[in-house]
């Protein structure tokens, strides 16, 4: 199993956790999307990390389809329950946050172009995007069921890996201001191994 990808991304790290956790045993190729020789469109016509080269050669990308394709393996822990109503309740949480870590990732591409030549308006516009998110998920997170729930899931590792990219890239740097519930789940999480083993390298 090969992962494709760069630890910077969360994406990329919400794979790399999951197969730690799952204790699978993958090799990592490090590539960044960006660079003009970059050899990730080799994987996926997207040019997006992360992509999975499974054992068999199919190659996967998506973080959400490799997600799912390494919860199909079966390997415990099971990070989704069995049924499946639930399970889209959990896979609903995942996209929420994945949603965040785009917005997040478009402020931090905005904010590398030159000054007048950034737009506002789309800065604006994802720094609502996950403000609203983020109370979404701070709701869920004190609700405890599908979110925080002291079971971990593909929901909690989501949340981590954004929270984790907030913070390295100091994107929205008050997020925590008023939502202890996600503090608390941040704190828990990168207790764990396998945060702690895909921090992104400093910036
Ligand atoms: N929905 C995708 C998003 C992946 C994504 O946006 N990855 C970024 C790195 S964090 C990337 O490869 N961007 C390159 C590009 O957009 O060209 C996933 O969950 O895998």
């Amino acid at each position: 199993m090969k992962l494709i990808g760069s630890y910077t991304s969360p994406f990329v790290r919400k794979i790399s956790i999951i197969m730690l956790e799952k204790g699978i045993i993958f090799e990592f190729v490090n590539a960044s999307p960006y660079s003009d020789d970059s050899h990730v469109p080799h994987y996926n016509p997207l040019g997006k990390v992360p992509a999975l080269v499974a054992d068999d050669q199919q190659i996967w990308f998506d973080s959400s389809i490799i997600a799912e394709f390494l919860e199909l393996r079966g390997d415990a822990p099971a990070l989704l329950p069995a049924d499946p109503h639930q399970s889209l309740h959990i896979r609903q949480l995942e996209k929420l946050a994945d949603g965040v870590s785009d917005a997040a990732l478009v402020i931090v591409r905005e904010q590398m172009r030159p000054g007048d030549q950034q737009s506002e308006e789309v800065l604006l516009r994802n720094r609502e995007k996950i403000q609203r998110s983020l109370d979404m998920l701070e709701t869920m997170a004190a609700e405890g069921k599908w979110l925080n729930n002291g079971h971990l899931n593909l929901a909690d590792i989501a949340t981590g890996c954004m929270i984790g990219y907030l913070n390295f890239r100091r994107v929205v740097p008050n997020w925590c201001v008023e939502r202890p519930g996600l503090v608390k789940l941040a704190e828990t999480l990168f207790q764990r191994e396998s945060f702690a083993r895909t921090t992104p390298p400093a910036a």
